[in-house]
């Protein structure tokens, strides 16, 4: 498998934390962002990295996508709850991860007035959804604490951003911190600092 992949973005994070977690190999190609090469638009049309490559010929952007591919491809070990509301819970916020992390991130690094207390709003509601359950994915890690994870340790480097008054937050991040897939991630984001 090949990975079309930046260091720096969080959605290929959330790629390289599924393919550690289920121990498969693959190569990368590094894409530079501020450079983006030409023939990446061949393999996504949208121009972005994360993409897999298989050497059947599946070409795989999309990091949702990619994961759950992952997660059905290669089973094991299995990163969804059986249960299939507690699974379809952890879906949901997969995919209202813009709404409710995404969306206010990005405005803080483009440096909108609002988006301080907009994060901050953000932050607080996961911490509330923490208290309740130990992991975004249910009652055990997987796809959907994946899915967020990697906008943390970012926003914390290189948005200034102070997890101290969210402590089911910080509890999540260090039982996370833990697995080495996802240590790997953490040592990235300090190597870019
Ligand atoms: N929805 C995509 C988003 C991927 C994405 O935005 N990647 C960024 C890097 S972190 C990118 O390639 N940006 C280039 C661009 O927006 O043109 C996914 O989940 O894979």
């Amino acid at each position: 498998m090949l990975l079309y992949d930046a260091a720096r973005c969080p959605y290929c994070a959330r790629v390289r934390i599924v393919l550690a977690e289920k121990g498969l190999g693959y190569e990368t190609v590094d894409v530079d962002l501020d450079d983006r090469p030409a023939w990446i638009y061949d393999k996504n049309p949208l121009g972005k990295v994360p993409v897999l490559e298989e050497d059947g010929g599946l070409v795989l952007p999309e990091s949702v996508v990619i994961a759950e591919y992952l997660e059905e491809r290669y089973p094991e070990p299995q990163l969804w709850p059986v249960d299939p509301a507690e699974r379809a819970l952890g879906r949901l916020l997969v995919e209202q991860f813009d709404v409710r992390l995404g969306d206010d991130y990005y405005a803080l690094r483009r440096g909108e007035a609002a988006a301080g207390p907009g994060l901050g709003r953000r932050l607080a509601a996961l911490d509330a959804l923490l208290e309740e359950r130990p992991f975004l994915s249910g009652r055990a890690y997987g796809l959907a604490d994946i899915a967020y994870f990697p906008w943390l340790p970012r926003a914390q480097a290189r948005l200034g951003v102070d997890l101290d008054p969210y402590p089911a937050v910080r509890a999540w991040l260090d039982a996370l911190s833990e697995r080495p897939a996802v240590a790997a991630e953490l040592d990235l984001v300090a190597a870019a600092r």
